[in-house]
């Protein structure tokens, strides 16, 4: 009965993050008794045009951090308005969404309160229709599991370190099945924590923000080359069947003042930069870097892409923030080939799909990703399969906010037996 799909009610409340943050969890129920649940992620790298994450900045609750206000936000004005809707009309509930804010960075409801809306209202449809969301969001051509990007040394803002670059990422894409990549990248994360220890003492096996260890390492070069090596000893081979990936997040360390990058105890300036990573991703046979240079030098991310004659993909988050008009912008100056989709930074499911769908029609490779607060939630997982990947960024495969992704892409290799298929059968990389 379609009025099935009629949600009776919305609730949210304050749940913690990963890093013990609180954050939003909304629930929407329909009248056929779907459930849909979705909590909202929180960036610390966060790009300076992203989407607005409401706090409440009351000292006397969790020094500051509490979201009661955008939980109050989903109770009083946002469940009135969706109340009634056919969740299955995501757009026009999510363009509700948009018009109740009201504002273009989604600062007066917050995007927490928003994002957990939009993507519980999803959660519920599928749910009502008793079929898993990837299938409701992809339908019968969602069959490709992503290839993960596995953040295994953790620097930057993530980490207690003084490592530049803040994601050093090993990219299994020789293999026949998502499982298959998935063991490769423990077998070498646990190779990595034997290195590290012996050569950085017990303290370097300490993990940062996204599971991923901290050692005490001060130079780029000293990341890649350990990595390089616990691939190896796997047996892997690191040109072919386990590449490496870096996430700058160059943002974090430009100063604007002086015009240059801090990277390896170094003042560097964007021509210097250029070069340190075209000798530095021939050399190790990098497949990607993501922003590369602050978020908003979009010609410097062009020049490295012509440099490096399209032989590493050159991927922008912070520069472009999951936005549609940022990317026309970065496809006018030729700056990327790949973008990171995180649906917190734009705030509604249907913005995300439109991404999404700009970028694959441009031929640009999307990574659906986490960000570095995270939760049990593994609506991600289902929305890289639901757009055939082909790559996922979703942190080291240990703590539980990390793996609840990869578990997920597990049990739907599962489901799909047969029909499912690697995705780095379809890129031709
Ligand atoms: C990034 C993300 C996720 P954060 O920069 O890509 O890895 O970090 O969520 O802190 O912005
Ligand atoms: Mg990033």
């Amino acid at each position: 009965m379609s009025n099935s799909y009629i949600i009776k009610n919305v609730d949210a409340l304050q749940v913690l993050d990963s890093r013990g943050d609180p954050t939003v969890e909304v629930v929407v129920e329909t009248i056929g008794g779907g459930i849909g649940r979705a909590i909202a992620p929180a960036g610390a790298s966060r790009g300076r045009y992203e989407a607005v994450e409401l706090r409440d900045g009351d000292m006397s609750r969790f020094k500051g951090r509490s979201v009661l206000k955008a939980v109050s936000n989903v109770v009083n004005y946002i469940a009135p308005a969706i109340q009634g809707m056919d969740v299955r009309r995501q757009r026009e509930i999510d363009k509700v969404l948009i018009q109740l804010d009201g504002t273009p960075n989604k600062s007066r409801l917050g995007v927490n309160a928003i994002l957990a809306t939009s993507l519980a209202v999803a959660k519920a449809a599928a749910d009502t229709a008793r079929i898993p969301l990837f299938q409701y969001l992809g339908g019968v051509n969602a069959k490709a599991l992503p290839i993960p990007m596995l953040n295994i040394i953790n620097g930057g803002v993530h980490a207690g370190n003084e490592l530049a670059v803040q994601e050093f990422m090993i990219v299994p894409i020789g293999f026949d099945a998502f499982s298959d990549a998935i063991r490769a990248a423990v077998e070498i994360y646990k190779e990595l924590k034997a290195i590290l220890k012996s050569k950085y003492g017990a303290s370097a096996i300490n993990v940062g923000d996204e599971g991923g260890y901290a050692p005490p390492m001060k130079y780029v070069r000293e990341a890649v080359e350990v990595l390089k090596t616990a691939i190896k000893n796997c047996g892997y081979d690191s040109e072919k069947q386990v590449r490496i990936s870096l996430d700058a997040a160059a943002s974090q360390f430009y100063d604007e003042d002086k015009k240059v990058y801090r990277v390896d105890r170094n003042d560097l300036t964007e021509d210097k930069l250029i070069e340190y990573w075209r000798n530095l991703a021939t050399e190790y046979s990098i497949l990607s870097i993501e922003d590369p240079f602050y978020e908003e030098s979009f010609e410097a991310y062009a020049q490295l892409r012509r440099e490096l004659k399209d032989n590493v993909i050159i991927v922008g988050d912070d520069l472009l923030v999951t936005s549609v008009a940022r990317l026309s912008t970065a496809l006018k100056y030729g700056s990327i080939s790949g973008v990171i989709v995180k649906p917190n930074q734009v705030g509604t499911l249907s913005e995300t799909l439109d991404f999404i769908g700009v970028a694959k029609a441009r031929g640009i490779h999307t990574i659906v990703s986490h960000r570095s607060g995270e939760s049990e939630d593994s609506t991600i997982a289902h929305i890289a399969v639901a757009i055939n990947g082909p790559f996922i960024k979703t942190g080291a495969p240990a703590r539980g906010e990390r793996t609840a992704k990869y578990n997920e892409l597990l049990r739907i290799e599962k489901y799909l037996s047969g029909e499912a298929m690697y995705a780095s059968k379809i890129l031709n990389i």
